[in-house]
């Protein structure tokens, strides 16, 4: 099954440096995006009104991602605007959904304001098709959340789909495939009615937002691309830009790999892989294709150490609960990652870059996929190099060589540091796990040192 579909073929993992778009004095961006850097893992949310088809149209079920059952379906404008109606979303709890992202230890939280279906669950000026004029809930569940997410102190960003937009004549549609005449129009005028105004409404109704995260840049040039950046840059300066805004993907305050893709090796600047738990971004009745938890938190780790973060996708339901198999997985990831998350947020990337060689992924059919969790890793705070073990590693291990004097040596459990005996091993240290204290989602040793 195909998870990209952008309208661009696979292709090997790689980042567009952030540098070449050239928008801003590097040093205003390191400030902007210091906080990003440090949170390392979010919360994605894919929800809207193709969590009601959940995969199926008319008897026939689709294999493809859930949030494009109206291309795939080629469902007809107007008979798909009729899916609002009975778009109720009664058991969407925002405050419920922050404190979920924080149990599980992620740090900011991306939610579809607007996907490529035009549905926004905002309410807008500017098109009726939202969720409080079109659909029975009469909720502006972006309000909701903006303020649960800024009463606990979560920094909340917003996805926002610049370039298609399949039930506003104009919006782009990939390979300008239309399948309803009601689709054509004027991309521009598109832009200039909706989708800039639509900007600028979330950046001005809905207090301080972290981040906007752009996508599938159809027909994306400079021009139309420097729009958005100078109303964001306008409306708040703080906010960033993801790097799926322009047609060559330049990150602009950070870069964006392809979906479920993470480079082979680190890199200097902030980068984020968007990711699914399963293979679908919004909700699908029938997608038990789960990743387990370990698999969760060897890509968490695999990404922190080359410098990334990860926004890890949850796709909730029609009526706005959280499929259980994805709760129960996150929540098993957090309780693993909080009492060792010394080791992820604000972590550096790996010092070595021997143990990522062949890492990661591999390619299947049409994607790249990760490898099974196996080998090791390393992040570093000031001070502290952690080892990460995965998979069937063995009771020894050795680091490779360490910038000072070792100070301890600790495995971090679920009840704290413990202190293990250590000997020297080349220019680093050999030590011995205990059979206690060790977890199926990875062990972790802090190795603290004299700078
Ligand atoms: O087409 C979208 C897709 O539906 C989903 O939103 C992902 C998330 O990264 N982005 C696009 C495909 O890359």
């Amino acid at each position: 099954m195909r998870l990209v579909m952008d309208g661009v073929p696979p292709e090997p993992p790689s980042l567009v440096e952030p540098e070449k778009s050239g928008n801003a004095a590097s040093e205003e961006r390191d400030a902007r995006v210091a906080w990003f850097r440090h949170a390392r893992y979010g919360l994605f949310i894919h929800w809207g009104l193709y969590a009601g088809p959940a995969g199926s149209w008319k008897g026939v079920e689709y294999p493809e991602i859930g949030e494009w059952i109206m291309k795939w379906a080629s469902i007809p404008v107007a008979e798909y605007r009729e899916l609002a109606a009975q778009f109720r979303g009664d058991r969407f709890d925002a405050e419920e959904i922050v404190s979920f992202a924080r149990r599980a230890g992620m740090r900011y939280i991306v939610i579809t304001t607007k996907h490529h279906d035009g549905f926004s669950l905002f309410h807008s000026q500017v098109s009726a098709f939202n969720a409080v004029d079109a659909s029975p809930a009469g909720r502006d569940f972006i309000r909701e959340l903006a303020n649960a997410c800024h009463a606990a102190g979560m920094p909340l960003g917003f996805y926002y789909s610049q370039s298609q937009d399949w039930t506003h004549p104009g919006g782009a549609v990939v390979r300008d495939e239309y399948w309803d005449e009601a689709q054509r129009g004027d991309f521009d005028a598109y832009l200039s009615e909706i989708a800039e105004p639509q900007v600028r409404e979330l950046l001005t109704n809905y207090g301080p937002v972290a981040l906007i995260w752009f996508d599938t840049p159809v027909h994306m040039s400079d021009e139309r691309a420097t729009r958005f950046v100078n109303l964001v840059r306008e409306l708040q300066p703080n906010c960033l830009i993801n790097g799926r805004l322009r047609e060559d993907r330049a990150g602009f305050d950070y870069s964006s790999m392809r979906d479920n893709q993470a480079p082979d090796r680190g890199a200097g600047h902030a980068w984020e892989t968007p990711a699914t738990l399963n293979d679908t971004w919004g909700y699908k009745a029938n997608d038990h294709n789960w990743k387990s938890a370990d698999t969760v938190s060897f890509k968490l780790v695999d990404i922190v150490s080359k410098g990334g973060n990860y926004l890890l996708n949850i796709g909730p339901r029609a009526d706005g609960s959280v499929p259980e198999a994805s709760a129960e997985i996150l929540t098993k990831v957090g309780d693993w990652l909080l009492p060792r998350g010394e080791a992820i947020y604000g972590a550096g990337p790996t010092p070595y870059g021997e143990e990522l060689s062949g890492s990661g992924y591999f390619e299947t059919d049409k994607h790249w996929k990760y490898r099974e969790p196996q080998g090791w890793r390393c992040t570093t705070q000031p001070g502290a190099y952690y080892f990460f073990l995965f998979g069937d590693h063995g009771a020894e291990f050795s680091t490779p060589g360490l910038p000072g004097a070792v100070v301890s040596v600790d495995l971090l459990t679920d009840a704290g540091p413990v202190a293990l005996a250590l000997s020297a091993a080349d220019s680093g240290v050999r030590f011995r796990l205990p059979s206690e204290g060790r977890s199926v989602l990875g062990d972790v040793i802090r190795v603290r040192f004299r700078e």
